[in-house]
């Protein structure tokens, strides 16, 4: 089964456009991926977590025939790679490389292991903004929205005057 995938990449700690070109390299490399499409990359403020320095973040676009789980481990052996280590760092902290599968086709999964589509994914500009450059018509499978939809309703409202 050959599905449609769109990957969010990050990083925040080191040579960052260095190591998310590489990391991309990486996974277009592997088997049962293609990369159909990679977005301009774009400096963002972090949202959430400890203070930290700014991020590079941009979106991708896959064709796989790999299965979710093993596309997602595929993902965290690139960032193990990059020295990312998982499981004793702060939550939302720094890190050299950040892969979130955010779609895998249609699929709706809500597991342990994984969450289809990414829970978060509609919320963020940091993940919405590379991802319209590449994937506008890509249609969110819970809310039926697609990408460019979702991105136009992330904009803030525009100013009124109050009186
Ligand atoms: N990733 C996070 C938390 N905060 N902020 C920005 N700007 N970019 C990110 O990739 C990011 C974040 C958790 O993965
Ligand atoms: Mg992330
Ligand atoms: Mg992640």
């Amino acid at each position: 089964m050959q599905r449609t995938a769109a990957v969010a990449v990050g990083s925040n700690l080191g040579d960052r456009a260095s190591t998310i070109t590489q990391g991309i390299d990486l996974l277009a490399e592997t088997t049962g991926v293609v990369l159909l499409a990679k977005s301009t990359l774009y400096e963002t403020a972090p949202v959430g977590g400890p203070a930290q320095g700014p991020f590079l973040n941009g979106a991708i676009l896959l064709e796989t025939t790999l299965e979710p789980l093993v596309l997602l481990r595929r993902l965290h052996e690139i960032e193990r790679a990059f020295g990312r280590m998982r499981g004793d760092g702060v939550r939302n902290g720094p890190r050299t490389l950040d892969l979130d599968l955010l779609l895998h086709g249609d699929l709706i999964l809500q597991t342990e292991a994984i969450e289809l589509p990414h829970p978060r994914l509609h919320e963020r500009a940091f993940v919405l903004d590379p991802l319209v450059e590449i994937a506008p018509r890509l249609v969110h499978p819970i809310l039926t929205h697609t990408v460019r939809q979702l991105h136009e309703a992330l904009q803030p409202p525009a100013e009124e005057p109050i009186s």
